[in-house]
């Protein structure tokens, strides 16, 4: 299958590369797409060298599946003339997140909403998806009514600036550009992303809106604060959850370990919980500290953590187009 990555020289762009290798995708052509200045540049796959291409010849070689993470402007601009050719367009950026007639896709929870039709599925945000991916088990036997979430996000989240910005700071290197307006090191910045008229952040609102989405369910209340920490490896978020009926924790727990995609770590007599470190390169959600909100009744209060490059990016993305391929969607 001919596969295009869009955006192959970047963090995420190089992990869904190590992702298709790591599955065996079915891939027999590799296009590689990158900005102009990149292209001509060699990236690796599975030991074979391949020159990045332009977008136009990419689009010109009709790929079946391309995998975009190139931000939201070019994949507004570019997904549509994928698509032209009859590529189905699988992209991480939130341009198509929200659109309703573009699917958003956890495969754990909804990737049967995917039809023949769908020519451009999003991807959702590496926040979202590992709240969703641990959470909707228990919607299913609970019903949620409201989620507060509070988020420790990792710096690679931003991207390659910002893993230079901390290593440089971290280092007492003297040169290093500045990702964020203050420094990250011993620090935590409560913003993420631009803030909208309601006080929230983009992030916080995309955690918000995806999670009725893909849940499909609008009834379920979102608030959330989405924090940068420096931190590598991956996404951490103290969620309180309040169901609309009354649940067993330890049943809670069974369907925590026997949910598609989840880890429970959660032995506090050992001190066994999740932290990135331990999740970093792993696939899966790890979720602990599972216990009962005993100020409200049918609240919960959980730790979940999880590679936010991987489950939250590449995996999810590939997952999603071996879902495709399974079904004979493409
Ligand atoms: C972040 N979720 O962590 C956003 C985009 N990757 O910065």
């Amino acid at each position: 299958m001919k596969v295009a990555v869009v955006g192959a020289t970047g963090l995420v762009g190089t992990k869904i590369l190590e992702v298709l290798a790591e599955r065996n995708f079915p891939v027999t052509e590799l296009i590689p797409v990158a900005s102009e200045k990149s292209v001509g540049k060699e990236i690796n796959f599975k030991g074979q060298k391949y020159k990045v291409v332009s977008m136009q010849d990419a689009i010109a070689a009709k790929p079946t599946i391309a995998l975009f993470s190139a931000g939201g402007g070019t994949s507004t601009e570019w997904a549509p003339q994928f698509a032209a050719v009859g590529t189905t367009v699988i992209d991480n950026s939130s341009a198509w997140r929200m659109d309703p007639t573009k699917p958003l896709v956890v495969p754990e929870i909804n990737a049967d909403v995917l039809t023949t039709n769908d020519k451009i599925i999003a991807n959702p945000n590496c926040s979202t998806i590992q709240m969703v991916v641990a959470l909707n088990p228990l919607h299913q036997k609970y019903k949620i009514k409201r989620i507060v979430v509070s988020t420790y996000q990792s710096v690679t989240g931003t991207g390659a600036k910002a893993v230079e910005q901390l290593m440089g700071e971290r280092n007492k290197n003297t040169e290093y550009p500045m990702a964020y307006k203050y420094p990250i090191d011993l620090n935590v910045i409560p913003q993420i992303d631009v803030f909208t008229e309601n006080g929230y952040t983009k992030e916080e609102m995309k955690m918000v809106n995806e999670t009725k989405k893909i849940m499909r369910d609008d009834n379920i209340k979102v608030t959330a604060t989405t924090v940068r920490i420096p931190v590598m490896g991956g996404h951490s978020e103290s969620v309180n959850v309040e169901f609309e009926n009354e649940f067993d924790l330890q049943e809670v727990r069974s369907l925590l370990e026997s949910a598609p995609g989840v880890v429970v770590e959660d032995d506090i007599a050992n001190q066994i919980y999740p932290m990135p470190l331990n999740a970093h390169e792993k696939d899966e959600v790890f979720v602990g500290r599972i216990r009962r909100d005993d100020t409200q009744p049918k609240t919960l209060n959980m730790w979940i953590v999880s590679d936010n490059l991987r489950k939250g990016a590449a995996t999810n993305a590939v997952q999603i187009a071996e879902y495709l391929i399974s079904n004979n969607l493409v």
